[in-house]
């Protein structure tokens, strides 16, 4: 274990040499009355004090001392040292018995509860972050039950530190062993991250931020959730709600790194808390040659959510202007996207290869939620929006909403000459979902945006990916 910056356990150090010191000291006091009678013998003896009868008297004292501390003494400091030795041993036992239990205790809640953190500025996920001495500042790397300390230990400046979450360990500042960064939640908190895949101008800003609103509103109104945002600077989701609300456009997306939207998002009464990031990303990046390769976030993904704006199927858009009577002018106040989606979805699948030296043949077992934005588009509502959806689950008792909508999307993709996409979607992961919404539910009007079914492609990836959530009562309403 690296050296920690703390006094290492009594029972784990100096208990050893205190019991060698005792064990030494008992024997070097036998040593020394043995010594001492063998002094006086000898000095009858070298000056024949023995001849006479006080002298042989004292003889006979100090060689019967000298024959009984040789034999009782030795036997008596052997029987006392025994039993401290067995003594100790039985409280280190007990001891490191406790220890053990311990940190199996920690080892497994962490295991069990999925626990781990996810650093928002390097991108990289851990169980156990550095923790910071609140007294002096010291950096503990790893500050779990060790020699170190079995509930506490006791730091180089004196402070006594909780060395689980069972008594508080969560409760000092938390640091991301990579780079250093000061993370939220103590390192007691499941993460769930979910990149959000999609070109440029495909919908992605307006999506990620109006579904965290919705999601806010359902925690308060449906679910019974806590909600909190963690506002750590690492997002531009206050300054977009409030553009928006006034149904004003959030800017383009200039960062080329993953930008984390995180949210706190648990049952009530949770002990161990969700943390969700949402990992917006200017669109430029599932272009060829944008060193994607840096950005561990995607290997360390527990889902990925891929956008959809229809725009950027030509087909579809020939159709708005064939079916719909939409023009050129009308297209663009949707802003469509030009990045064609299979090079996206190529794009994810050769960077998860290439991190997790994975061959053409390996699936990837996280989820896809694949999700049609710009839902507020003529056409899209009967072919594979709300009302498709109904009408055939109406014509087809046996489908439910997700297998409706994924066999509307699938069809549609089918239609619009996207077999390759489909395919390599289908030959790669293992459960994907298709979902259709609108994040503004109209073009800038200056009127408030009226999002549609933003949060339901999220809450189903987290659904997914964590244990301790279920929203089986939310997807049967
Ligand atoms: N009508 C309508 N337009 C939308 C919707 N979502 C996005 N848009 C339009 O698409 C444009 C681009 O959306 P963004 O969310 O900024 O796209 P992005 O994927 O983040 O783009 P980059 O930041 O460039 O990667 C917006 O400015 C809107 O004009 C929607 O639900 N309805
Ligand atoms: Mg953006
Ligand atoms: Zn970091
Ligand atoms: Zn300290």
């Amino acid at each position: 274990m690296e050296k920690q910056p703390a006094k290492i356990n009594y029972f784990f150090g100096k208990c050893y040499r205190d019991l060698g010191n005792t064990i030494k000291n008992t024997f070097r006091n036998l040593g020394r009355s043995l010594a001492n009678c063998g002094r006086h013998l000898g000095k009858i003896i070298r000056e024949k004090k023995f001849l006479n009868p006080i002298g042989a008297i004292k003889f006979g004292y100090w060689l019967a001392l000298l024959i009984l501390s040789s034999i009782i003494s030795t036997v008596i400091c052997i029987f006392f040292s025994a039993i401290h030795v067995v003594v100790t041993l039985l409280i280190m036992g007990l001891i490191y018995l406790g220890f053990s239990f311990l940190w199996l205790l920690d080892t497994i809640l962490c295991r069990f509860r999925k626990i781990v953190s996810s650093c928002p500025q390097c991108q990289y996920k851990f169980a156990l972050p550095y923790y910071q001495c609140p007294g002096c500042g010291a950096i503990h790397t790893k500050l779990n039950p060790s020699k170190y300390g079995i509930l506490k230990r006791q730091c180089n400046c004196g402070r006594k530190l909780p060395t689980t979450f069972f008594n508080g360990r969560q409760k000092l500042t938390a640091i991301c062993p990579k780079c250093n960064n000061v993370l939220s939640g103590g390192g007691f908190l499941v993460n769930i991250s979910i990149p959000v895949l999609g070109g440029p101008s495909s919908g992605k800003t307006c999506y990620v931020n109006m579904a965290i609103r919705e999601i806010e509103q359902l925690a308060k109104n449906e679910l019974d959730y806590d909600y909190e945002h963690i506002e750590q600077g690492t997002d531009y989701l206050n300054d977009n709600l409030r553009e928006m609300a006034q149904g004003r456009l959030p800017q383009k997306t200039s960062e080329m790194r993953l930008m984390y939207y995180e949210f706190y998002f648990s049952p009530k009464k949770s002990k161990v808390r969700n943390q969700i990031s949402l990992c917006d990303v200017g669109g430029e990046v599932y272009g060829v040659g944008t060193g994607m390769d840096e950005q561990v976030g995607y290997n360390y993904a527990n889902g990925f959510l891929m956008v959809i704006d229809p725009l950027s199927i030509p087909t579809f858009r020939d159709q708005l202007m064939t079916e719909a009577g939409m023009d050129e002018a009308a297209i663009a106040e949707f802003h469509p996207s030009e990045m064609p989606i299979s090079e996206i979805m190529g794009m994810l699948i050769k960077l998860l290869e290439n991190m997790r030296n994975m061959s053409s043949k390996q699936r990837i077992t996280q989820k896809l939620a694949i999700v049609f934005v710009k839902g507020d588009l003529p056409l899209i509502d009967e072919k594979i929006g709300e009302t498709a959806v109904k009408d055939l689950l109406a014509a087809d008792t046996q489908a439910n909403r997700f297998s409706a909508q994924n066999k509307l999307c699938e069809q549609f993709l089918l239609e619009n000459d996207q077999a390759d996409f489909i395919n390599t979607v289908k030959s790669r992961f293992d459960n994907v979902q298709y979902f259709t919404c609108s994040a503004l539910g109209h073009v800038v009007d200056g009127s408030a945006f009226t999002p549609e079914g933003v949060a339901d492609p999220i809450l189903w990836l987290i659904d997914k990916a964590s244990p301790t959530i279920n929203f089986k009562k939310y997807w049967s309403k």
